[in-house]
């Protein structure tokens, strides 16, 4: 594999070139995701955006989360995308979801989507928590002052995921779209998406990703995109209603590593509540308990896990990063977790040989379903190493993590901060500069 050769930046050009790129992705009370491909803000992009702002300015970062919050549903679901106005089309925009017209829990005075995305929320807030004890006083107070504000409406957030998204408390999220995993096309959903068959009058509309970014091989094919596009209206014709959209729709997942993040999830927000006397602390570690044990439930003689195929109850088995979940929900006993860290590191996953960076690509390369250049497919993403670092830090393998942070940040002194990484030859992919790229950034070089 031919190499993609760039000057390289130093730690502190890298930060100061990464918070250069978040400034000009701000909106003044969002970032958006992408200026071109991505031009509104987006959930889990948000929290990741936080973490990095966290590194720059506590307030800044928490507005982030302010922002987001304000769109949230009455019932207590965080959109994935808050539609900004007059920004470049995006499609699906708001007049496909239809949000207001057709659920009574959509607010009033946002256009919004109705997916969700993994909750990395709370782990955002916890950074915020921990980088304003660096600020001064009567910065500190503002803050916190906010934080307590906005802590309600993440515990509504937790509860609506705990109530609705695992309804039979199987300690698993379930998921309605392979949107809602962020991981759009990853081969993880390959089986349940073969059962989704958009009705034969269904007219898709036409793409806006591929004009923004003008590089097919990179992005999903047109196949997949008439399903993600079916599934939306089969969300709207449930009226994005939990109990429906749980009996009737075609695609219906257990996610496991939104579950695992949503047991770390728990965890911090029961610890910031702690910190702050704020409450529901032993209900929020009783989340954190029963998604870790829903984690752990689906793994293998190596300790990587698997989704649950929920309409037919059997368990998806692909080879894809999502597999590493137990390093971040923890709990595995010493053994399987000295195996999967091992499996981490072998040739199937960061040992590859012909790997440009030891970092975990998206799918392994040893997968049929592998494809170094297509999206959730095969490339490296900036996001998930850092989950994955951050896994091992938590399960206390430190050496491993210290490598895997040594190499990410490696990888974004290239200064492109793109979208995701061709995984052999370090070539930059899909947009740029994405923010949540940046923001990985800035949180690698602190
Ligand atoms: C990607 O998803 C959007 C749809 O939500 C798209 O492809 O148009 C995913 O990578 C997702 O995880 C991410 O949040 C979003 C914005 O970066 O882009």
């Amino acid at each position: 594999h031919r190499l993609w050769v760039v000057n390289r930046l130093s730690r502190a050009e890298v930060a100061e070139r990464a918070a250069e790129v978040l400034r000009g992705n701000d909106r003044g009370l969002h970032t958006v995701a992408a200026p071109r491909l991505y031009p509104h803000m987006w959930s889990w992009d948000a929290a990741f955006i936080a973490i990095g702002l966290a590194r720059m300015s506590a307030s800044r970062a928490l507005t982030e989360l302010e922002t987001l919050f304000a769109a949230q549903w009455r019932n207590g679901m965080v959109p994935h995308i808050v539609f900004s106005a007059n920004a470049p089309l995006y499609e699906p925009g708001p007049d496909r979801w239809a949000s207001k017209e057709t659920s009574p829990h959509a607010p009033d005075h946002a256009a919004t989507s109705g997916l969700i995305q993994p909750p990395v929320h709370a782990l955002a807030l916890r950074r915020i928590l921990d980088a304003v004890r660096n600020t001064d006083a009567a910065g500190r107070r503002d803050v916190i002052a906010r934080i307590r504000i906005l802590w309600p409406k993440l515990l509504t957030w937790h509860r609506y995921l705990a109530d609705h998204r695992d309804a039979d408390g199987r300690g698993l999220l379930m998921i309605y779209h392979g949107g809602e995993s962020g991981m759009d096309n990853s081969p993880r959903w390959d089986t349940p998406y073969a059962d989704v068959v958009p009705d034969p009058g269904f007219r898709p509309f036409r793409r806006s990703d591929l004009a923004a970014l003008g590089e097919q091989s990179q992005r999903p094919t047109d196949a997949d995109y008439v399903k993600y596009q079916w599934l939306i209206e089969e969300l709207r014709q449930a009226r994005y209603d939990d109990e429906l959209a749980r009996k009737s729709l075609s695609f219906r997942v257990a996610d496991v590593f939104a579950s695992a993040i949503f047991a770390v999830a728990n965890e911090d927000l029961a610890q910031v509540a702690e910190e702050l006397g704020l409450g529901a602390v032993d209900e929020l570690r009783g989340y954190a308990e029963r998604f870790r044990r829903g984690v752990l439930g689906t793994t293998d003689d190596d300790g990587f896990a698997a989704d649950v195929d929920l309409r037919t109850d059997t368990a998806l088995r692909t080879k894809t990063i999502a597999g590493f979940a137990p390093l971040l929900s923890g709990g595995l006993d010493p053994e399987h977790r000295r195996r999967l860290v091992d499996l981490l590191l072998s040739p199937a996953w960061c040992g590859n040989p012909d790997l440009a960076y030891p970092l975990p690509p998206s799918t392994s390369p040893e997968a049929p379903e592998f494809d170094a250049a297509r999206y959730w497919r095969g490339p490296q993403w900036p996001p998930m190493n850092l989950l994955i670092i951050w896994g091992l830090e938590r399960s206390g393998e430190h050496d491993a993590a210290e490598r895997l942070r040594e190499a990410a940040l490696y990888q974004l002194t290239d200064g492109v901060f793109a979208e995701y990484y061709d995984p052999f030859t370090a070539h930059p992919l899909g947009s740029r500069p994405q923010s949540w790229s940046a923001a990985v950034a800035l949180d690698l070089a602190a």
